[in-house]
């Protein structure tokens, strides 16, 4: 909600200026100024962000992921919201072994999911692996389209090895964090690397 609301005050900046250009001299320094607020509206196109909690048990190899629930998400429908699911792949060697899904939440763009994946993760291989979380839009016609996405495991980088790392020092414990997504393709490009 808040990001449409600023998007609506730049577009008003935008047209504001566009209108009073026509009145200035010194119209080089708008016309900058109005280029600037263009990239910054592209620059912060959010996607959104997702809360998950991780819980990871050594002995039982038992690795266990709650995805609570995202807020924000990228409108994908036209003229409508979103109808978004959670994808959780586990990774290694950029091989999937495994995916599961959550169910799908129609025409919202704050969905509540508290559904929970268990997947067997034996300790000398939890260092290995990464966890990758990806909202996707479901269409009813068409491909379901990815929203945004996050990549964790001990080759991560910011806020995601974080949340990696606390759920490996506190065995047992669920630990809860919000990430915001990044971009699919930017992260396709990620994942082919870790081949
Ligand atoms: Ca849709």
């Amino acid at each position: 909600m808040v990001y449409y609301q600023t998007e609506a005050t730049v577009i008003t900046i935008f047209w504001a200026m566009v209108l009073s250009l026509n009145h200035m001299s010194n119209s080089k320094i708008y016309l900058k100024l109005l280029i600037q607020y263009g990239a910054n509206t592209l620059l912060y196109e959010k996607l959104g962000d997702i809360c998950f909690s991780l819980r990871y048990v050594p002995t039982a190899g038992k690795l266990t992921v709650v995805i609570l629930e995202a807020k924000n998400l990228k409108k994908m429908d036209v003229g409508g919201l979103s109808d978004p699911y959670v994808k959780i792949a586990i990774m290694q060697n950029g091989k999937r072994l495994k995916k599961k899904k959550t169910s799908i939440k129609k025409c919202t763009l704050n969905p509540y999911y508290n559904e929970s994946f268990s997947f067997e993760v034996p300790f000398e291989q939890i260092q290995k692996i990464c966890l990758v979380v990806t909202v996707v839009d479901y269409d009813r016609i068409g491909t379901s389209e990815p929203i945004g996405r996050c990549i964790l495991g001990c080759m991560a980088t910011g806020t995601e090895l974080r949340h990696w790392s606390d759920m490996l020092a506190s065995p047992r414990r669920p630990i809860a964090q919000w990430h915001t997504l990044k971009d699919p393709e930017e992260t396709d490009e990620i994942l082919k690397n870790m081949k």
